[in-house]
């Protein structure tokens, strides 16, 4: 096991990925993203695994990328970066992500917890996109994933101030889903995530794709896709065992068929 990234599980079907560089509050340089590219990788062949959550210390959720890192890449070297691809491998995981967030969630922190698709966040913890403090924007979905979370306005003052925002204006503008007291914030994320490994794993993953398209596609496009997805689902043994087990009164027991 990698030391800056601790691994535990499957267990109950979900995969917890904790960061672990508490000496730079999980910045995220290029070995610890490389690190949750391949444990993704790994998660994403494993049929056993059905979720994951990805979590930092209660300090730091991660203070952005490695500042140390950065300031060695000129122009050429930022265009030939490596972290580019992990990023790109994070966003096309297909099982749901959950972020358990406590503390500092900032720059490249606060990106990686918007790639999630569900958000619990920690009485303690904040939000934002620092990076103009260093004469840079963001650069992993920072000006794109944060409109699209909590709309152009607040977006705009987060990203031109790099003024953070706490949990409790995180949860109001629609950034997170649930807030919580800090040290029960991965109980809550694990829960939700073992709720979501009980279900039918084709039927999470279209209606999960479905959601995202959200973003995307016009409301008319949207639709269509969801109305295929739908149709597709119609054709799973998870499906008909779902509506059998309501009207036998019984649990669904799902098998990913
Ligand atoms: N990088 C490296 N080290 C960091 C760090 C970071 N981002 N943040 C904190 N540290 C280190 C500190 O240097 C310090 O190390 P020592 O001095 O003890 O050796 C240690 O962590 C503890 O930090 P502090 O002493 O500063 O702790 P405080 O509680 O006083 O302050 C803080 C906490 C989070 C407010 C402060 O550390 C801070 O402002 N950190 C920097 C936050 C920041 O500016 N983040 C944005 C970084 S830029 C891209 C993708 C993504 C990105 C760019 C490109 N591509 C795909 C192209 C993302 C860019 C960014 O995220």
């Amino acid at each position: 096991m990698p030391e800056n990234l601790l691994i535990e599980g499957p267990k109950d079907g979900v995969r917890v990925f904790t960061l672990n560089r508490p000496e730079a509050l999980n910045a995220l340089n290029t070995e610890l993203l490389g690190n949750l590219s391949a444990a993704l990788d790994e998660a994403e062949a494993d049929a056993e695994t059905r979720a994951v959550v990805i979590t930092g210390s209660q300090k730091a959720f991660a203070a952005g990328a490695d500042i140390n890192e950065m300031a060695a890449r000129d122009l050429v070297g930022i265009l030939e970066d490596p972290r580019t691809t992990h990023w790109a491998r994070i966003s096309r995981f297909n099982k749901p992500i959950i972020a358990a967030v406590n503390g500092f969630a900032l720059g490249g922190g606060c990106e990686l917890a918007m790639h999630a698709d569900i958000m619990i966040a920690g009485t303690t913890a904040r939000f934002g996109q620092p990076e103009i403090n260093l004469g840079i924007m963001p650069g992993a979905g920072g000006t794109q994933r944060l409109v699209r979370a909590v709309g152009e306005r607040l977006a705009m003052q987060m990203v031109l101030t790099g003024e953070p925002i706490d949990a409790k204006r995180a949860l109001e503008a629609g950034l997170i889903s649930e807030i919580c007291q800090p040290e029960l914030t991965l109980e809550r994320a694990v829960q939700i995530a073992r709720t979501i490994a009980g279900k039918a794993p084709i039927a999470v993953r279209l209606a999960r794709e479905s959601v995202r398209k959200a973003n995307d596609l016009n409301l008319a496009d949207g639709l269509r896709f969801e109305r295929h997805a739908f149709t597709v689902l119609a054709g799973t043994a998870d499906r008909q065992e779902g509506l059998d087990a309501f009207r036998e009164k019984r649990k669904p027991h799902f098998t990913g068929r």
